[in-house]
């Protein structure tokens, strides 16, 4: 594998978008990317609902990765939606940073998001990710991709146990045309408090519960209201699901489920936001949100 050296005195700056299967592991690539929690994970697919920002600012430059959700071949109205976020994070990109799976085989998913990136092939940098795995076939993957995308950069990585991620950052930053930094250097991400909120609180749900369930939890902030001269933050949110049934599950014996979701919730928001965080969490259900154009509009951008 060829390394770049980068020339000192050279200010580089991108955007990077990642794009993959969902599962494939891009929203924990960019965190370790940028050394901080800032999009959600879960091991259940399609946990990335938006397209999410996060910086990482080094000596070398300024890198924005564009996370979007996993590209899904379905035709549900939720899976459109969130395939066109993701297809279009790609024309806007400066560079794009493919995650492929090294412990699933490819399949139809797989040829047609590669079928997409051919067009921007001289953009792409290909992250073979989960190489941890033991069995998995990273040196098939590898040869098929560089095969596939000639003038692309393919490396392994493991995002879980942070290898190849030096070798990764040196490689974009090679890519990256000079430029100026988008952003202050401390920032990490562009995401609203609200939206952080939600997203954490739907972390600890979706981890909590298997099956269809992670797809039928969104979370909805009421508000959110600083008290005791800034010490402090007050968050009301729901947690909905789709059917009462659901409620008892989310909810649990003797309310222990919603309970330590609301506790692992407010211990990750509590290391965010410099203030107390006191959430009062309660879950509602509503049937039609997965079909309702303005609660997707909302969610969705
Ligand atoms: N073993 C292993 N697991 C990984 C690695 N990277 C991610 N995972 C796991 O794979 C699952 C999915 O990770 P995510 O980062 O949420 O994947 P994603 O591509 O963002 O998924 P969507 O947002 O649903 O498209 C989680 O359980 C992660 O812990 C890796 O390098 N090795
Ligand atoms: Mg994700």
């Amino acid at each position: 594998m060829f390394l770049p050296k980068i020339r000192i005195g050279t200010m580089k700056s991108a955007f990077i978008t990642l794009i993959g299967r969902p599962s494939a592991g891009k929203s924990t690539l960019m965190n370790e990317l940028c050394g901080h929690k800032i999009s959600i994970v879960a091991p259940s697919p399609q946990t990335t609902r938006n397209r999410v920002r996060g910086i990482l600012t080094d000596p070398r430059g300024q890198l924005v990765f564009i996370d979007t959700p996993g590209y899904h071949l379905s035709d549900k109205k939720l899976n459109l939606q969130l395939k066109s976020v993701s297809v279009s994070a790609l024309e806007d990109a400066d560079l794009i940073l493919y995650v492929v799976d090294a412990s699933r085989k490819t399949g139809e998913e797989e040829d047609n998001i590669s079928e997409i990136l051919k067009v921007f092939h001289k953009k792409l940098i290909v992250a073979i990710n989960k190489t941890d795995i033991p069995g998995n076939k990273s040196r098939d993957f590898i040869d098929k991709f560089e095969e596939l995308f000639p003038e692309a950069s393919v490396l392994p990585v493991s995002a879980l146990e942070s290898r190849g991620i030096d070798d990764l950052k040196l490689i974009l930053f090679d890519k990256a045309e000079e430029g100026e930094k988008m952003y202050p250097d401390e920032f990490f991400t562009d995401q609203e408090p609200e939206f952080r909120a939600s997203e954490i609180i739907r972390e600890k749900a979706i981890n909590r519960v298997t099956e269809e369930l992670p797809h039928a939890i969104y979370v909805e902030i009421a508000d959110m209201e600083e008290a005791e001269e800034g010490k402090a933050l007050w968050i009301r949110a729901f947690l909905i699901v789709e059917r009462e049934s659901q409620k008892g599950i989310v909810v649990g014996k003797g309310g222990v489920g919603i309970k330590a979701i609301r506790v692992e919730a407010q211990k990750e928001l509590n290391k965010i936001f410099p203030y107390r965080v006191h959430l009062d969490l309660r879950v509602k259900a509503n049937s039609k949100w997965r079909r309702n154009d303005q609660i997707l509009a909302k969610l969705i951008y």
